[in-house]
């Protein structure tokens, strides 16, 4: 353990823009979770920090699209969140809110503090401006074209598809997203976090003072800080934040990034008014953010410049434990394609089934590189360690002690080697746990975990009560009192990984929650407890439930397919390569006029235009009986491309061809002239 006082562990504040999917408990809350339970087990003074994250553009433009207001949004799904992750056993001892009032204090007063200390740069510059929408674009309302990856949905200040971090002014041909307009520059004030100026200080306390943190958080921090940092705005030209507290910043709000992780600490002041800060300002406290890897610039080296830009003995993240992405079925998780497995959702199909999902998320973690989630995957694990390891070893301990014993935990009348052998494993295997959980391993620490069950398991195939008992009952006595002593450190093991299920095992075992170290190998469940009634921990999870949830994807993907043919039909086709002028001069366009229009016989979409073009009269074969019949185009004056080499089309000789525009929907539109033109003339 380490030799500080107390531990501050916050979780990172998810948008109240949506509901909370599994790569949010793989990637953050499930690992938090399960260090601050292993904390308080090991009976050190936690506090266990997290809250929605209600500013920022993504919540105004979702506003937008429903016709409500940004609060309506922060309103909904801060309480859908809250409640997945109480439902989860996220054990937070505040989850509060960034529209909080006392948050809108302590952000205010946090940058008023810093401007009156004159730790920023006050600077007017020139910045994207929606004319229709009348609002200045930052962040995700200016869209366009990522000059890393080509990407065209990249926003202002972050492309999605690759992961870089941008700013309006790279993207290729910008547009709003509000109006769909391309937008002008207008000048506007904003006040920048000079981070160049921390940059000799973040990286000694990064690169030097914590070498320890993981390796996926420790690279990504010296590639920004060898690429070096600049000074980055830390207002916004928005309406929904938290107001800049200066005369003459009406219409502008704190950029949400500067804001939210001020949230730890508004929401540390909420619970304890009087006695915050003594876990925000004192060195006995370690303070630990579990984040995604999408935020470690941001916790890693604009979090810390502003509290240390704050001063007033602000600490600072000891660890930064930022978890990879988690995949579904081999793809991104994308709540915009409805590629999630949903909290709520997972327990409507799952009920009581949470420490399936826990476990499962703990075992596959992206704890270093991207990993993904299967289903098929969650079913293996669930039947083939969570029921036949560890529940079907606490299910025949009980079973057995019932049978034999009435339920009580018998006299350790016949002890043999083999018994204190397998006990003096519980240490060991306790260490380990340790070791990884306190190295932030979650995934190690499960599986040592889990060999315990294993351990039990193999007691029993190698002392066979069952075959005992029908010759030497003080023997079976004793091999059940050693598997009961196992079953007990079991319920101790998982407490941190799987919180319901030990509830349930306490119930088994008839007793209160065990503490921590009492997993030392020795006794722990006296001879003669009465224990509770056996009851199966985990249930077999059937083809079926994984069949239903392999077609909720498929159909996701299904209208997601759908919904990306619809947008390119929508988008102009690809620009062709460029052409010279000559080469544009050798094709001869005329107007001309229709002067009889039939079927071609045997088809649907070709019809015989006979056309007066001014030069002579011709016949076309167009295919554009699906869009136009033939009553609609005698007299119709159209272009041509006269000098196209004639094609014999069913056996009629078309001299030229008719411009069209094709349209989203694959009809073929005339391009028509402008009023009645002389046929022959020519377009140019
Ligand atoms: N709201 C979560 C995200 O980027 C972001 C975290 C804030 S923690 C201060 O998805
Ligand atoms: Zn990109």
């Amino acid at each position: 353990m380490d030799n500080f006082k107390r531990t501050l562990v916050t979780c990172a504040l998810p948008y109240a823009n949506g509901p909370v999917h599994i790569g949010h408990l793989a990637g953050v809350y499930v690992p938090a979770d399960i260090y601050v339970r292993y904390l308080r087990m090991r009976g050190r003074e936690v506090l266990f920090i997290c809250g929605s994250d209600e500013h920022g553009v993504p919540i105004t433009i979702k506003a937008r699209q429903l016709g409500c207001s940004p609060q309506d949004i922060v309103d909904k799904y801060h309480a859908v969140i809250k409640k997945s992750f109480e439902d989860f056993g996220m054990s937070f001892d505040i989850y509060s809110r960034t529209s909080s009032k006392i948050h809108g204090e302590t952000a205010s007063a946090f940058f008023l503090k810093m401007y009156n200390d004159g730790k920023f740069i006050e600077k007017e510059s020139e910045q994207y401006y929606d004319t229709e929408a009348k609002a200045f674009l930052a962040d995700r309302y200016i869209v366009g074209t990522c000059p890393k990856c080509g990407f065209e949905g990249a926003y202002g200040d972050q492309c999605e598809k690759c992961g870089s971090t941008l700013s309006p002014d790279e993207l290729i041909n910008p547009h709003s997203a509000i109006s769909g307009s391309k937008p002008v520059k207008r000048k506007t004030k904003h006040w920048y976090l000079p981070l160049d100026q921390y940059e000799p200080w973040l990286r000694k306390w990064i690169l030097e003072d914590h070498k320890e943190w993981k390796s996926n958080v420790y690279g990504q921090c010296k590639s920004w800080l060898d690429n070096h940092l600049q000074p980055r705005a830390v207002t916004r030209d928005l309406e929904w934040g938290v107001p800049v507290p200066l005369k003459g910043a009406e219409g502008k709000v704190l950029y949400v990034w500067f804001d939210a992780p001020i949230g730890y600490i508004s929401n540390t002041r909420e619970l304890l008014p009087n006695d915050w800060e003594k876990w925000w300002k004192s060195p006995d406290t370690r303070l630990i953010n579990f984040i995604g890897k999408d935020n470690i610039v941001f916790h890693c080296i604009v979090f810390p410049a502003m509290l240390k830009g704050y001063g007033d003995g602000y600490i600072l993240p000891d660890n930064v434990p930022a978890n990879e992405f988690l995949n579904l079925e081999g793809n991104k998780i994308s709540t915009s394609r409805n590629w999630a497995v949903w909290l709520d959702e997972y327990l409507k199909d799952f009920p009581g089934k949470q420490d399936v999902l826990r476990y499962v998320l703990c075992a596959n973690a992206p704890e270093t590189q991207d990993n993904d989630f299967t289903w098929k995957n969650f079913q293996t694990r669930n039947n083939s360690e969570l029921v036949a390891i560890l529940g079907n070893f606490i299910n025949r301990v009980a079973v057995l002690t019932g049978k034999y014993f009435e339920g009580k935990v018998p006299c350790n009348l016949k002890p043999e080697k083999i018994d204190s052998d397998t006990l003096a494993h519980i240490p060991q295997i306790r260490g380990e746990v340790e070791n990884s959980l306190e190295h932030f391993r979650f995934r190690d620490a499960l599986t040592a975990a889990l060999s315990m069950a294993r351990l039990g398991n193999k007691y029993l195939t190698d002392t066979e009560p069952w075959k005992c008992a029908k010759n030497d009952m003080d023997r079976t006595a004793s091999i059940l009192y050693t598997a009961l002593q196992i079953s007990a450190d079991l319920s101790i093991v998982f407490a941190p990984f799987l919180p319901f299920t030990v509830v349930k095992l306490d119930k088994i075992l008839n007793t209160a929650p065990l503490g921590w170290d009492r997993m030392d190998g020795t006794g722990i469940l006296p001879a003669g407890h009465q224990l509770g009634e056996p009851e199966l921990l985990f249930e077999k999870i059937e083809d079926d439930a994984i069949q239903m949830q392999m077609d909720k994807l498929a159909s996701a993907k299904e209208a997601n397919e759908k919904r990306a043919k619809e947008e390119i039909e929508k988008r102009p086709l690809a620009a062709k390569p460029e052409c010279t002028f000559e080469e544009f001069q050798k094709m001869d366009i005329r107007i001309a006029t229709v002067i009889k229009a039939e079927k071609v016989p045997d088809t649907d979409k070709l019809l015989k235009l006979t056309i007066d073009t001014g030069l002579d009269e011709r016949v076309i074969v167009s295919g554009i009986a699906g869009s136009y019949p033939p009553e609609q185009m005698t007299g119709k004056q159209i272009c041509i491309l006269a000098n196209l080499k004639p094609r014999v089309i069913r056996g009629i000789e078309s001299n030229g061809m008719i411009l069209m525009a094709q349209q989203p929907d694959g009809t073929m539109r005339i391009v028509e002239p402008d009023g009645n033109l002389m046929n022959g003339s020519q377009v140019g």
